[in-house]
């Protein structure tokens, strides 16, 4: 698009119109630090599947136009803008956030290849480059050359995506991921970038199929692009990769806090096939002691693959197993997919038939294609009604005792080729395509999913879901679909789910164990000891692989497992504190080291080291036959050896043995960690005397406790526990007193001693 020379502009509040040659586009202050740059190239409208509700704060915006270009600012930045819809982004001290490129794209270091050679390696199943290929929109920012690049949701790559390419277009791939592949389940097209004194976001708010080339075409530029849909993206601004993050959540929604439960271990297979097999699970775990939570029920529970119905053959008074299950704590949590059997007489097919809700190929009939049911149809989820409709079937699920859904197949996914682009879908009332409607289709259908389980349940819903776009955070968990129980994917495990946590989505996991491919006893014991500081900690399997439940190896898998998930109920306090901090900042629980230590340069790439909010830092062993490795602790701070108690000062690298029980965890000093007695479940022992592990030094610690099940809190049924050491004591003090279930105690470990202290009025000070 060539947007051509500035003829004039006019300011009106917090936006800048600016009428080019060949179109008129928007600069606008959403907040001092975030600039919406808008053209309407596609409809006039900047209508988001991510953002909801008007963010716009008051911005004191000022235009002003100089020889060839114009200064619009905000307090904090300064956006000048030139012909031809050309940008740069400054701070208003004048340092420079980015510039866009103005140079022609040139393809740096391509093979000049015969066209035979292309057909001959082609016909091998070689991928071979097209050459470049031009977008509608494209966006080229200048590459100053001291960028990092993070984020952009659930790619397959190491943490720093310079140099490589991507793709947003939601795929199903059950075939191995590997580095560098160019799409996965998710689209989130936000990308951070780190520079040695600056941060910034770019969100590019095209939820079609957009490119993200960071530095792979040319080292001199990377770009953003789309064929289709607006030039729509934000500036976000901010002192520190954290402010970023939180500048995206803001825009985009943030986590909302989960019920307790959800943060149990979860134990899935593709498929438990009946109920004996289901409850035979369940008693290994008790009988193993292991506990358990949440166990999945996957398709195969259903009557034919028809979504919304039980098979009374597999699952007989599947009411009656749930009540039961939920009496021993557990919970189960059942597979929807968006494709719907067509078959006359099955209420739902009927149902959506009768209202037309499905999607209509182009000639006017209901769209079918195939999946597990075979012919099927598929809900057009961009309607309110279909939504609403679907948030209503929810009912037939929970109403039984079902206590989450997982939606799967979303993307969506179809086993007769991938729905044609031209597929008539529609936005609300507006007809428009599959082609549009693609990276969205699995946001829209979880949001529908969580409306409805909120609704007939009035809990906080517990969704899973494979595909999204942006801003799906604010309504479901995410996991990273099909994984391999390779190790490279353990390993890349921790830079997927540090990059998903930067993108927004703070309550993620992957298939514990792997999900195709077998896995073995010591990569079970590894993943596990990952899985266990996961948000979502869910071990799964697929059909025909050999089973991973803990007991499936031999006893001393069966103890590893058992020790780490246990370690994982006891930092349950913990990981709940870590997800309010979400819900509240927008900041992931499981991060990157370079989140919290920026400044710290070795933090930068590192991939097989992650936090736990701002007090863990974990060092897990992803090589097969490893027993020892290097651990970097941070600059800043030191660092204790939750196993050994051991303290280091920080910015050292250490070597740490890790023979196959030993998983290396580090904690802050500072630190006041709450605790959990290990328990069956979550909710088996109440807990009226919290544990505290104090880690020396200072530090201040802010502990949140709720009813962990409903949205009360909202209205302030919460406590705020306030914990501050200094000078080798401990002061504790209850800053909210919104929910009166409150603690009697605490069973504090410090300075090398154990006490118990009683806890009934609202300060305790001087503790040592
Ligand atoms: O293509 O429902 O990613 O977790 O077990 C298989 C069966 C369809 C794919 C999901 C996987 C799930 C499986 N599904």
């Amino acid at each position: 698009m060539n947007y051509g020379q500035i003829k004039g502009f006019s300011v009106e509040g917090n936006r800048v119109q600016i009428t080019f040659e060949n179109a008129v586009g928007t600069v606008s202050a959403v907040t001092d630090e975030i600039i919406n740059v808008f053209c309407g190239l596609s409809s006039e409208s900047n209508h988001s599947f991510a953002i909801e509700g008007d963010k716009t704060k008051p911005v004191n915006v000022i235009a002003n136009k100089m020889k060839d270009y114009l200064i619009i600012s905000t307090p904090k930045l300064a956006v000048y803008v030139y012909d031809n819809f050309k940008i740069q982004f400054l701070k208003s001290d004048g340092t420079l956030i980015c510039r866009d490129y103005t140079g022609e794209r040139e393809a740096q270091g391509e093979a000049v290849l015969t066209q035979a050679a292309i057909e001959q390696a082609r016909m091998e199943g070689h991928m071979m480059a097209d050459g470049i290929a031009h977008h509608e929109i494209e966006v080229l920012k200048r590459m100053e050359g001291d960028e990092y690049f993070y984020g952009l949701g659930d790619k397959y790559s190491f943490l720093n995506k310079k140099g490589y390419e991507f793709e947003m277009w939601n795929s199903d791939i059950p075939d191995p991921h590997y580095e560098s592949m160019r799409s996965l389940y998710k689209s989130i097209p936000f990308v951070i970038v780190h520079r040695e004194k600056v941060d910034y976001g770019i969100f590019f708010d095209n939820h079609h199929r957009t490119q993200f080339d960071l530095g792979k075409e040319n080292s001199g530029y990377y770009f953003f692009s789309a064929d289709d849909g607006n030039l729509d993206y934000y500036l976000i601004a901010g002192d520190s990769i954290r402010a970023v993050v939180s500048g995206y959540t803001y825009l985009t929604g943030t986590t909302p806090m989960p019920q307790l439960w959800t943060l149990g271990y979860q134990q899935c297979r593709w498929s438990y096939e009946n109920r004996d097999e289901l409850l035979a699970v369940a008693k290994g775990m008790r009988d193993n002691q292991i506990p358990c939570d949440v166990l999945y029920c996957d398709i195969d529970y259903m009557d034919n693959f028809k979504v919304f119905t039980w098979g009374e053959e597999q699952y007989p008074q599947h009411k009656e197993m749930l009540t039961d299950l939920k009496k021993r704590g557990f919970k189960v949590v059942t597979i929807i997919d968006p494709g719907v059997k067509k078959e006359k007489g099955y209420s739902i097919y009927d149902q959506g038939i009768e209202n037309d809700f499905f999607v209509h190929a182009t000639n006017g009939d209901v769209y079918e294609n195939v999946v597990w049911p075979g012919d099927s149809v598929f809900p057009d989820f961009g309607r309110r009604a279909v939504r609403n409709w679907w948030a209503d079937n929810q009912r037939l699920m929970t109403d039984d005792g079902v206590a989450g859904i997982w939606n799967d197949m979303n993307e969506p996914a179809s086993f007769r080729g991938e729905i044609p682009p031209d597929v008539v879908f529609c936005d609300e009332e507006r007809q428009t395509t599959h082609a549009e409607m693609h990276n969205v289709y699995g946001s829209l259908m979880s949001k529908a999913t969580y409306e409805g389980i909120k609704r007939h349940t009035g809990k906080r819903p517990f969704v899973i879901t494979r595909a999204c776009y942006s801003g799906a955070q604010k309504y479901t968990t995410g996991w990273t679909g099909d994984n391999q129980s390779h190790w490279s994917h353990l390993r890349y495990s921790i830079a997927q789910l540090c990059s998903l946590g930067l993108s927004g989505m703070a309550f993620i996991g992957t298939d514990v164990g792997g999900f195709g491919a077998n896995c073995t006893p010591e990569l079970l014991c590894r993943w596990t000891q990952v899985g266990c500081f996961t948000p979502l900690f869910r071990n799964h399997a697929a059909k025909g692989t050999r089973h991973q439940e803990p007991w499936s190896f031999d006893e001393k898998t069966l103890d590893i497992c058992r020790m780490y998930i246990r370690l994982r109920y006891r930092l349950i306090p913990y990981l709940y504190d870590c997800f309010r901090t979400a819900e509240m900042t927008g900041l992931p629980v499981f991060r990157p080291l370079v989140l919290n230590f920026e400044k710290d340069k070795n933090t930068l790439e590192i991939n097989d080291q992650f936090m736990v909010g701002d007090w863990l830092m974990v060092a897990p062993i992803v090589d097969q036959g490893k027993v020892s490795r290097d651990v970097y602790l941070p600059c800043g701070c030191a660092w204790y050896d939750l196993h050994t108690g051991e303290r280091f000062s920080g910015g050292v690298r250490i070597l740490r043995e890790a023979p196959l029980d030993t998983c290396p965890i580090y904690v802050r000093e500072g630190a006041v960690l709450p605790l959990w007695p290990v328990m069956n479940y979550v909710g088996e022992n109440k807990v009226d005397t919290l544990e505290l592990k104090v880690f020396g030094g200072e530090g201040e610690y802010i502990h949140y406790q709720d009813n962990g099940e409903d949205y009360a809190y909202r209205d302030g049924a919460y406590n705020l526990y306030k914990f501050t050491q200094k000078h080798g004591a401990l002061s504790i003090e209850l800053v909210n007193a919104g929910y009166a279930d409150r603690y009697e105690g605490f069973k504090i470990s410090m300075n090398g001693k154990n006490f118990k202290v009683k806890f009934s009025g609202r300060k305790l000070a001087g503790l040592r």
